[in-house]
């Protein structure tokens, strides 16, 4: 039996690799279609200062610290809160928390910004994406469980970062990718292969030929927007020793996938609100 489930486990892996593999080599074609000679074409981000007002943010970070620590979202409003804290799924990210699905709990929020986002995808890509879920995070200071570069995923993933607390510098844990590398496949490649062969449960991990040396982190005041292709590798730096960090992230998906269900992480939502600080 325990043997069969090793098999399994291991085609499974082997499954994903080749299902990855296809991702990763048909990601060009998708690139080919979308707009060419604009920084997401070209560098696979985009920066845009002010694209939330100061009250919109603060309004944001209200909500989520009113949802973790006096009341949980309603079920039917199909928000819910992820603590990574205690999952026993992943070392990394343990300082993060998560509040998914917040449109349930804020729902002027599509009216009031969905426009001016996809307006800012379609002007730099030439198509339409889709709003799968907005999400709001909060960082606490880290040093020691950042996850390292990775992707997320290799298919057509966009995402957009709104800050919503002033990130200065880099002890405030900035988001941080390697220009360009959106357009790698090679070395995405060299990396997929070896997180199989090294038994590594993680595809995405970029662990390989990726230096810090030639990354790019972006800085800037609460309301600054960072548009970013998820096939960039990436990461939140690592030496978080300063403010604490909101972010806004909104997930975008390719506009046929319009409707499908986000329930990235429920598996791991809390049940009781608790204290951060
Ligand atoms: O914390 C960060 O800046 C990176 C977050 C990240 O990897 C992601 O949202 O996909
Ligand atoms: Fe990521």
């Amino acid at each position: 039996m325990k043997k069969t489930l090793d098999t399994l486990y291991k085609e499974y892996r082997i499954v994903r690799f080749f299902r990855a593999m296809q991702q990763l080599f048909q990601f060009p074609f998708f690139l080919s279609r979308t707009q060419k000679g604009t920084p997401l074409y070209d560098k696979g981000f985009d920066i845009r200062q002010a694209f939330f007002s100061p009250e919109e943010c603060d309004r944001i970070v209200v909500d989520f610290d009113q949802a973790f620590q006096e009341r949980l979202p309603a079920p039917e409003t199909d928000a819910y809160i992820v603590s990574r804290k205690h999952s026993a799924i992943s070392q990394f990210d343990k300082n993060v928390f998560q509040l998914m699905n917040y449109q349930g709990i804020n729902p002027a929020l599509k009216e009031t910004c969905e426009a001016r986002i996809l307006e800012a995808f379609r002007e730099q890509l030439g198509l339409d994406l889709c709003v799968a879920s907005y999400t709001v995070q909060l960082d606490m200071p880290d040093t020691e469980t950042k996850r390292p570069f990775h992707v997320d995923g290799y298919g057509i993933n966009y995402k957009l970062f709104v800050y919503l607390s002033d990130v200065k510098e880099m002890a405030d844990g900035p988001y941080t990718v390697i220009p360009a590398s959106h357009r790698h496949i090679w070395r995405k490649w060299a990396n997929l292969f070896l997180n199989l062969v090294t038994g590594n449960s993680t595809s995405d991990d970029m662990r390989y030929l990726y230096k810090d040396g030639e990354s790019f982190s972006v800085l800037g005041d609460k309301g600054t927007a960072i548009l970013s292709c998820q096939s960039l590798a990436h990461k939140g730096w690592q030496d978080h020793t300063g403010r604490r960090r909101y972010v806004l992230v909104v997930y975008l998906r390719a506009a046929e996938r319009a409707g499908e269900r986000f329930v990235l992480g429920r598996e791991l939502a809390i049940t009781e609100p608790m204290k951060l600080y």
